[in-house]
């Protein structure tokens, strides 16, 4: 599967709105090169001038002015020796972009194609995700070009052990609480954690999505997918429809791709597609049980591709493609930034495709998002639909503070009442005279909202 075309700097700059326009003319300027912060800007952006001038405290206090620049970007160098004993150097970020509501919260990210860029995007879309789970958490993010493909164990370790001999100056259970993103999962987390509790000599919740045995909360590796499919219920709820008997397409095959598979068949969907960044592969009779337990054991034990699974169950294969020329009723793309462009997006509407849950974060490109919203289909920002995850990771920190820990029983039902609340703030800041719900004003500016309320209290600082 390969990624699909950015925006480019023509359409990250225009708008109809002549203040988003001089606004992103600015911050292209004074931030060039991170194309990605920028559309992430952007898409909010648009949202939230109309708000703004409809309430000028914001405008006065310069709050969004204020909310594009980062607190804090700790930028540092990550050395580590080799199973060959060659010494290996890799960057390492960590953007603590606002803590006005609760510590810098967010997760590490280990892929050889991120930059800075990728980083304040990331950590930009936390601001408004962790407001929305109602929970108190700021935004961070951070990771490394560190590519975990083709390392033994060891070497990961390695890695990861150097990585936080510097990070941990800058974390803490109150300041800053990292957690698993693309290519950190319980692995690396293990590592991680195991190192910062052998440096700090202390035993607090400094990181989220720890295994059980040591803090970790139960539902936590399924809390992103299984969220996102909530959030998809939710909004065909209010269309008096419902998951069940519904064709799903989905990509990716980690840690959200997983478990949004895993709920589309507990609610009574059939998912038909998977992928990893070597192409798609197409399932007609649906992923049941077996076959999801041979994707995880792939994916999170044999770090495996994709293509064996189409070997295993004698179905098509795809390479270098992405899965939105699947017919289907609702899309789930949950592997990574800019995998769905306006093509793609025009394909999914011709087939009748009436959803999109974004798992992944700002997996679709600008133009697909206005060819969703043109159609007005069902569509459901990342910042929205993904945000079970760190709410999970918020209830983690809780459990944690505690010193105990709730059933999965007990956890998953707060996980389905913050997707519906979420849902329910969406709805109450997205509607229309005519009943019609725009979920990406109504996430961006509720999450805003929150943020940009506590910003004011606390006066310039
Ligand atoms: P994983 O590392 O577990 O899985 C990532 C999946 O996406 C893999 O199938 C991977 O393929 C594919 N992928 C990654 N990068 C690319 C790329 N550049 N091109 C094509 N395919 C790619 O990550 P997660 O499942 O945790 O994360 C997936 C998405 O969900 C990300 O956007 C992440 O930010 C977002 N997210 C994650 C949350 C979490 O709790 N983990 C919470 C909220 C959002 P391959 O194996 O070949 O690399
Ligand atoms: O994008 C995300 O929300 C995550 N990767 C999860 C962050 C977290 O702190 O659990």
């Amino acid at each position: 599967m390969t990624t699909a075309s950015p925006s480019t700097s023509e359409t990250l700059i225009h708008s109809e709105n002549p203040s988003v326009q001089a606004f992103m003319t600015d911050l292209i300027k004074k931030t060039p090169h991170e194309t990605e912060f920028h559309q992430a800007v952007r898409e909010v952006a648009e949202s939230i001038f109309p708000f703004i001038d409809a309430n000028p405290v914001y405008k006065t206090a310069k709050i969004f002015e204020q909310l594009v620049v980062p607190d804090r970007t700790i930028l540092f160098r990550v050395c580590w020796a080799d199973d060959k004993g060659q010494i290996q150097i890799n960057q390492g970020y960590r953007v603590q972009f606002s803590n006005a509501i609760g510590p810098y919260k967010g997760g590490l990210r280990f892929h050889p194609s991120v930059s800075l860029g990728t980083f304040k995007f990331l950590g930009f879309e936390q601001i408004f995700k962790n407001s929305l789970t109602t929970l108190p958490m700021g935004a961070g993010k951070g990771g490394s070009d560190f590519d975990p493909k083709g390392k033994s164990d060891v070497e990961v370790m390695r890695f990861c052990q150097s990585f936080m001999r510097e990070l941990s100056r800058h974390i803490g259970a109150n300041i800053d609480v990292p957690a698993g993103d693309i290519g950190v999962g319980a692995r690396e987390i293990g590592y991680l954690f195991g190192q910062y509790k052998q440096m700090a000599n202390e035993f607090t919740g400094v990181l989220t999505g720890k295994g059980i045995a040591y803090g970790g909360s139960l539902i936590r590796p399924e809390a992103t997918g299984y969220g996102c499919v909530y959030f998809v219920e939710e909004m065909l709820k209010r269309n008096g429809d419902s998951v069940k008997g519904k064709t799903c397409i989905v990509s990716g095959s980690g840690n959200v791709a997983q478990y949004t598979v895993e709920k589309i068949l507990a609610l009574g969907g059939k998912a038909v597609t998977v992928s990893d960044s070597t192409g798609y592969v197409y399932d007609p009779a649906g992923i049941d049980h077996d076959k999801l337990d041979f994707i995880k054991e792939l994916k999170n034990v044999k770090r495996g591709r994709i293509e064996e699974y189409a070997t295993r169950y004698g179905c098509q294969f795809f390479a270098n493609e992405r899965p939105w020329s699947v017919k289907a009723d609702i899309a789930f793309p949950s592997a990574t930034q800019n995998e769905l462009d306006e093509q793609d997006a025009a394909t999914l509407i011709k087939n009748g495709c009436i959803a999109v849950g974004e798992g992944a974060n700002m997996p679709s490109t600008l133009e697909a998002i206005e060819v969703f919203r043109h159609h007005k289909i069902l569509f459901g920002p990342g910042k929205a639909a993904n945000a079970g995850g760190v709410a999970i990771s918020g209830l983690e920190m809780a459990q944690n503070s505690m010193r105990f820990h709730w059933s999965r029983e007990e956890v998953e039902a707060k996980l389905k009442d913050i997707m519906a609340r979420i849902h329910a703030q969406c709805v109450a800041y997205g509607q229309d005279a005519t009943g019609h719900v725009d979920y990406v004003t109504g996430a961006n500016v509720a999450g805003f909202k929150k943020v940009a309320d506590a910003m004011l209290s606390y006066g310039i600082i």
